[in-house]
């Protein structure tokens, strides 16, 4: 825009704090976005460009790719860039997801940049274990390239007389092979249905953003042993996981988990090699996956880098300031995200797969129709039951469990279940409800249980059909 005040890059950088003001640059404009910080729907994410050029972070987070979101920087404009700097700010060569592994057609896309996808649900629960190539893919950055002659997983902190860099071999002929299936769950899973009663920020989930597999590889306990710490070391409170994928600003995905479950051998942490007895799929977290039984999807770190022994949480921005649960009446002015804590284990959930919602049904000679779905409890809590109800929760049948034979307080896998439902002609409600082995319940609806984030979401499902 001529006419407006010119700056240099430098002068930009020095306003990289909410005292100073925050400037941003976006092509050639210069933004004083100071006002918009607390606005920002991805909350302090926007600091990562504080001072410097938003065009790297908008290549990957491409929510941003859109007239209104430009509408609203405009707002903020205060100046151009100096023709001098303008090169500074191109972006790079190539399109960061480029990389990207090639996925299934099946996979249906909630995000393409970073890829966040779900298979259909009548797929879904074909198979107690999801096939690899259909597994639901949540990425938050683009699917690092890990050369394997050179990965090095390293392992640092609170207990270690020195830090250890383990490579895939190490990790593969130093420790014993161990195997545990366990579902993994992302926390925004169901989020539409919250969507549907009111707007939360974040992909719009269906109910396949959950999937099951059986994982392999060494376990966490047996490494660390290795590593010659004593596991019940009181001064170690968490245990950081950081990944391989960065951000622009070279921070990398990280969360951590509580070091009485991580630590506990009962657990069953594994540094996973194989995902259903195959090498992992780039999208799952090759070469190396913590795999957390009964902890959240977001816990699970693929591409695993760097392990770090801690007094505290991962100061992650998805540790501290995301996947955290808030009462209804909290809004973005109002979350204060120091004051609930991270979520770890997940509560009871339970979805109808088939039929579809809007499906026209024939009843079978015994005026019954089949429904199918899944359950799932967080904290190795096994299913104990699932309700199935055909005329809105009046009356239940107690549906068939497909499950392994686990024990009630250490199992991972998810259950699946089948029913043969009574049903009268017209149009029915199907819902489903399940019960764990801590008998914990869902929720009726989703108004008590909404909020901003829309995580958690887990009340009784239901599904419309005609009955003819
Ligand atoms: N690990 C890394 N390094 N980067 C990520 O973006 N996403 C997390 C978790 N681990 C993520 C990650 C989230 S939020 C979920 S739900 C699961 O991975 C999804 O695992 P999947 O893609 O194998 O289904
Ligand atoms: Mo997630």
């Amino acid at each position: 825009i001529p006419g407006l005040k010119s700056y240099s890059m430098e002068e930009v950088s020095k306003h990289s704090s909410i005292e100073k003001r925050i400037w941003v640059t976006f092509k050639n404009g210069v933004y004083d976005v100071t006002d918009f910080v607390h606005e920002h729907p991805g909350g302090d994410n926007i600091m990562m460009g504080a001072g410097g050029a938003v065009d790297p972070f908008w290549e990957l987070y491409a929510v941003h790719k859109n007239e209104k979101v430009l509408d609203i920087l405009e707002k903020y404009r205060i100046g151009n860039l100096n023709a001098e700097d303008r090169h500074l700010t191109e972006p790079q060569a190539g399109n960061p997801y480029s990389t990207d592994p090639r996925r299934h057609p099946a996979l249906q896309p909630r995000s393409v940049t970073p890829f966040n996808a779900e298979p259909p649900l009548e797929i879904l629960v074909k198979n107690f274990r999801t096939p690899n190539e259909l597994f639901f893919v949540r990425n938050h950055l683009p699917v690092p390239i890990v050369d394997i002659n050179e990965y090095k997983l390293e392992i640092e902190g609170i207990g270690l007389k020195k830090s250890f860099a383990l490579t895939l071999n190490d990790l593969k002929n130093k420790f014993p092979k161990h195997s545990v299936t366990t579902a993994i769950q992302c926390a925004g899973n169901r989020r539409s249905e919250m969507i549907e009663y009111k707007e939360v920020r974040g992909l719009s989930w269906g109910p396949a953003a959950i999937s099951n597999a059986k994982w392999s590889g060494a376990r966490l306990s047996d490494v660390l042993k290795y590593c010659g710490l004593d596991l019940n070391d009181e001064r170690i409170k968490h245990v950081q996981f950081d990944g391989l994928d960065q951000d622009p600003a070279g921070q990398p995905y990280g969360a951590s988990i509580p070091a009485d479950i991580a630590l506990d051998p009962k657990s069953q942490f594994i540094l996973a090699y194989e995902m259903n007895d195959e090498e992992i799929p780039r999208d799952h977290g090759f070469p190396i996956r913590l795999i957390a039984p009964g902890i959240v999807g977001a816990r699970n770190v693929k591409w695993l880098g760097r392990i770090v022994l801690s007094d505290e949480e991962s100061h992650s921005h998805w540790q501290r300031n995301d996947y955290k649960g808030f009462s209804p009446n909290v809004d973005w002015d109002t979350v204060d995200f120091d004051k609930a804590p991270a979520i770890q284990d997940l509560p009871v959930q339970s979805a109808i797969c088939k039929p579809a919602n809007g499906e026209v049904l024939r009843r079978d000679k015994n005026g019954c129709i089949k429904v199918e779905g899944y359950a799932w409890s967080g904290g190795g809590r096994k299913i104990v039951r699932v309700d199935v109800s055909a005329d809105g929760g009046k009356n239940w049948t107690v549906a068939n469990l497909k499950q392994e034979a686990t024990p009630l307080n250490r199992t991972y896998s998810w259950t699946l279940w089948e029913v043969n439902l009574p049903i009268k002609e017209g149009n029915a409600q199907l819902i489903c409800k399940a019960i764990d082995s801590a008998y914990n319940g869902q929720p009726e609806t989703v108004p008590p249980i909404w909020n901003l984030r829309g995580v958690l979401s887990n009340a009784w499902h239901r599904v419309n059909v005609q009955v003819e």
